[in-house]
């Protein structure tokens, strides 16, 4: 955002223009993945302590003709993923329902036309007999659309991406999911599960750095797009999980008083010494609290495929109506 005369704010100015107005400061991690940031949470995905992906990874690989058995469908069904980014999450399903011989249409539908394009070009060499249709926008919108026809749809929400919602708005997301949904359909939702607290604390406080440069990498794009100065080096990264409710919450401090000027939204905001900037929720729930979550969003949990330590459920919904 060049020209602040004359452009309209973008939702990025503006979720930071009121991010750091309220107090507590607050940015979301909604922002964290321009491609620096998607590059260091590729990082974070192969970090020995984030357990996350190669668990769900195993359930993937292991048991998707389990997963498969339990949908209904035999005849052609639409399966449509919510966010896929690099679609390396999926790719052991999908390559066992194209080698199993099963009749489906793959709808990817992420916001990122980058992710999409990289993703559908990286299926079309390793699965080249996948029957798909990428789309790029709203997940609602697209989800309308791509299920407008006869055939019965699967939805996956993978990755714990669930988890970086606040609770009430992953009951609103998910409510709005399954009013979409008719009783022959299906919902697969990646959760992380709550396990020993140290486990969960080192997967956030790596010891090479990355969830760090991930965090701070926020206000590197703050400077390069919204013209800032953040020092970065005047900042620190700092996350603390709450096993009770689940919570890992993330932060950045600001190690000095010190003031920030953002050019494209002419503001200066003042730092305190030890100032906290919240930046992420990474919740973990039970599977009691997931059977809860399903049952009050509108569908009913059928069962929770898991990997062999328990640190992570695919748990599989049907809708109630
Ligand atoms: C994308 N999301 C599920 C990750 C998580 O575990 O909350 C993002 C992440 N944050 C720090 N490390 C990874």
């Amino acid at each position: 955002m060049k020209n602040t005369d004359t452009a309209v704010m973008s939702d990025f100015a503006e979720h930071v223009a009121e991010g750091l107005s309220g107090m507590p400061k607050k940015l979301s991690s909604r922002y964290f993945y321009d491609d620096p940031g998607s590059k260091l949470f590729q990082q974070i995905m192969e970090l020995p302590e984030y357990y996350l992906t190669r668990a769900e990874d195993e359930i993937l690989r292991e048991q998707s003709t389990d997963i498969f058995r339990l949908l209904p469908h035999k005849t052609h069904f639409n399966l449509i993923e919510l966010g896929p980014g690099d679609g390396s999450k999926t790719q052991h399903l999908l390559s066992s329902l194209v080698a199993g011989d099963v009749d489906f249409t793959y709808h990817p539908i992420d916001i990122s036309e980058q992710a999409i394009a990289d993703l559908t070009s990286n299926f079309a060499t390793s699965l080249p007999h996948l029957r798909i249709k990428p789309w790029v926008g709203d997940y609602f919108q697209i989800m309308d659309q791509a299920m407008s026809g006869n055939d019965p749809s699967v939805v996956l929400f993978l990755g714990s991406n669930i988890g970086n919602f606040e609770p009430e708005t992953a009951r609103r997301f998910l409510t709005r999911v399954s009013q979409l949904l008719s009783v022959r359909d299906r919902f697969l939702l990646g959760v992380d599960l709550k396990k020993h607290p140290a486990v969960v604390e080192k997967a956030y406080r790596d010891s090479q750095g990355v969830t760090a440069a991930f965090n701070l990498n926020l206000l590197r794009r703050i400077n390069e797009e919204l013209e800032a100065d953040f020092d970065l080096n005047m900042f620190d990264f700092y996350s603390t999980y709450d096993p009770v409710s689940g919570s890992v919450r993330s932060y950045l401090v600001s190690l000095q008083n010190q003031d920030v000027r953002i050019n494209a939204i002419q503001r200066t905001f003042h730092f305190e010494k030890f100032e906290l900037i919240s930046t992420e929720l990474s919740r973990k729930y039970s599977l009691r609290e997931v059977e809860d979550l399903a049952r009050s969003s509108g569908f009913e949990a059928i069962h929770h495929f898991m990997d062999e330590q328990g640190f992570f459920a695919d748990s599989l919904w049907r809708p109630l109506s």
